[in-house]
């Protein structure tokens, strides 16, 4: 496969790399992308160096596959053009999820919506993959009524800015702000911009694409969305309630053989999923399965998983290996 990588100098898209590499992925030529500025730069790969070429020339390169990552506007305006040149184009930006003519997809879920005709596929927001990956299963089972969720989101979803914010809060120097506040020894209600309703859009994105990806607009989401001075991951208080009653030990033993999810769940040995011990893998960790005692049918659960990776990366990557295995490119 002739793959590029836009937005190959920026977070997510080293870590795309990196996955690439890890999971051997069939690369027959490797064409990174990045704005005007990185032209030229430098990018290893499997020990082969090679060089970071601007978006006209690797629309004319003509790959099989691009992967996106370098913001909205860039999705936007460049995705259809490289759709137009005959490349399947796998975008991680907000900027084609919510289109009805566009797919959103987690592969373990629902690549099986993907056809040949399907230029430019979503990659859903981080916060939603790690959810939706674990409740799937147990909607499938149980049917999902409404879920209430509460995130506690790393920095690095916000990007390098706010890494390098933290690390000067930590070592007192004055510097460039990615947040309005201060992000060590703080916790700021507010990832991404407000929308007129009073929640933020990172906020709507937990309600709007989980229901897309469920392929159900009945299911109920409220959500309240926090950065955290976190590096490592994504966490989630979720409370998900059911119209089937349910029993915690099969609860249990569904998210023990649902792919890509990881059961941590011991109290008598104090394990449970944490960002610190999430970071750099790429499976969703769950943990703290427990009835709500408040009302029937409903439980609640801790979710975990590292935002760059199955929250991006890695889900991106999965679905290109899907197109391939499947015929679709
Ligand atoms: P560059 O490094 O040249 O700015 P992050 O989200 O970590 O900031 O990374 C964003 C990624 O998207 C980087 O690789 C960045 O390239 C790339 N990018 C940003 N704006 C553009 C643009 N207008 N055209 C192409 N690539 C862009
Ligand atoms: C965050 N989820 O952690 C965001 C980052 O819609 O792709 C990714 C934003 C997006 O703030």
């Amino acid at each position: 496969m002739r793959i590029a990588v836009v937005g190959a100098t920026g977070m997510v898209g080293e870590v795309m790399l990196k996955v690439l590499a890890e999971r051997n992925f069939p690369v027959t030529e490797l064409i990174p992308v990045a704005s005007e500025r990185s032209v030229g730069k430098e990018i290893e790969y499997k020990g082969t160096k090679y060089k970071v070429v601007g978006l006209q020339t690797a629309v004319d390169m003509k790959a099989d596959i691009a992967v996106f990552s370098a913001g909205g506007d860039t999705s936007l305006e460049w995705a259809p053009k490289f759709a137009a040149a005959g490349t399947t184009v796998i975008d991680n930006s907000s900027a084609w999820r919510m289109d009805p003519t566009k797919k959103l997809v987690v592969p373990e879920i629902n690549a099986s919506v993907l056809t040949k005709e399907d230029k430019i596929i979503a990659n859903p927001n981080c916060s939603t993959i790690q959810m939706v990956l674990a409740l799937a299963p147990l909607h499938r089972k149980y049917n999902i009524k409404r879920i209430i969720v509460s995130t506690y989101q790393s920095i690095t979803g916000t990007g390098v800015k706010a890494v390098k914010q933290l690390e000067n809060e930590y070592a007192g120097i004055q510097g460039d702000m990615a947040y309005k506040y201060p992000i060590h020894r703080n916790a700021i209600p507010h990832c991404d911009s407000f929308e007129d309703n009073g929640y933020t859009k990172e906020e709507m994105k937990l309600v709007r694409e989980t229901q897309k990806i469920l392929g159900d607009n009945t299911i109920r989401v409220t959500a309240t969305a926090v950065r955290v001075p976190v590096v490592g991951g994504h966490s989630e208080a979720v409370n998900v309630e059911f119209t089937n009653d349910f029993d915690v030990s099969e609860v249990r033993e569904i998210l023990h053989n649902t792919d890509g999810v990881v059961v941590q769940d011991n109290l008598d040995t104090f394990t449970y999923p944490m960002p610190l011990y999430a970071e750099g893998k790429n499976d969703v960790f769950v943990g703290r399965i427990r009835r709500d005692e408040s009302q029937p049918n409903t439980l609640n659960m801790w979710i975990v998983a590292d935002n760059l990776r199955k929250g991006a990366a890695t889900n991106t990557i999965q679905i290109a290996e899907y197109l391939i295995q499947a015929g679709l490119v």
